[in-house]
């Protein structure tokens, strides 16, 4: 089955390509020619998640084609920034997003913060034959004092997954996929699309 998946994040899809099973063929943004960046106005992650589906949707209508799209929007929610960055965690530290400056930003406002806890939240949107379907994953786990491992991207550095010690950077792509928000939701949109 084919599936267009509306990120141009190559982390991302680099993620969600192993999480799939191999008889889904997976297409991203610059495959199928889109090379701006979807705006993501919404004030929810819901909200984007469902745009940035429908985005490619109407880009595919025009072409006449109806292939099933499906976009995935996380963030992560800092118990003691109340929430934040959330919705905004892509440009939480300003424009051009970069995830250095982001990191460095996190860093600064959790300075002397004792309360590290925070969570990583995933909404993916499916929009097959005409229908909207949503697809939630949430890790909870806490905010490192400081940048530790290479792996993953955004956030990972800072993040401990709950009940490990290594942030996401730190563990294996194949650990992250197996306790991640992302691989979550993708667990239900497997198990939706193999029951359709
Ligand atoms: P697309 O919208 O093109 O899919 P994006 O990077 O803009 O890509 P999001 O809006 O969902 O994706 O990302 C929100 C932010 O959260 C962004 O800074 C990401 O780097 C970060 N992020 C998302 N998933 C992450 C993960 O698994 N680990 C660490 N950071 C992550």
């Amino acid at each position: 089955m084919k599936l267009i998946f509306a990120s141009s994040n190559k982390n991302k899809i680099k993620e969600i390509k192993a999480l799939l099973p191999s008889h889904f063929e997976v297409l991203g943004l610059e495959d199928i020619g889109i090379t701006e960046e979807i705006p993501e106005p919404g004030t929810t992650i819901k909200e984007n998640s469902f745009l940035k589906a429908q985005y490619v949707l109407d880009f595919l209508k025009k072409k006449n084609e109806n292939t099933a799209v499906f976009a995935d929007d996380s963030g992560l929610e800092v118990l003691a920034l109340n929430n934040a960055p959330g919705v905004y965690s892509a440009r939480y530290a300003g424009t051009p997003k970069s995830d250095e400056a982001n990191n460095k930003k996190l860093m600064e406002e959790l300075k002397l913060v004792t309360d590290r806890k925070a969570r990583f939240v995933t909404v993916i949107t499916l929009i097959l034959n005409g229908e909207t379907h949503y697809f939630e994953g949430e890790v909870k786990g806490t905010i490192s004092y400081e940048k530790r491992g290479a792996n993953g991207f955004g956030y990972d550095p800072l993040f401990i997954p709950q009940g490990y010690r290594s942030t996401f950077a730190e563990l294996s792509a194949e650990t992250k996929n197996t306790i991640s928000h992302r691989a979550l939701a993708v667990k239900k949109l497997i198990e939706f699309l193999i029951g359709n």
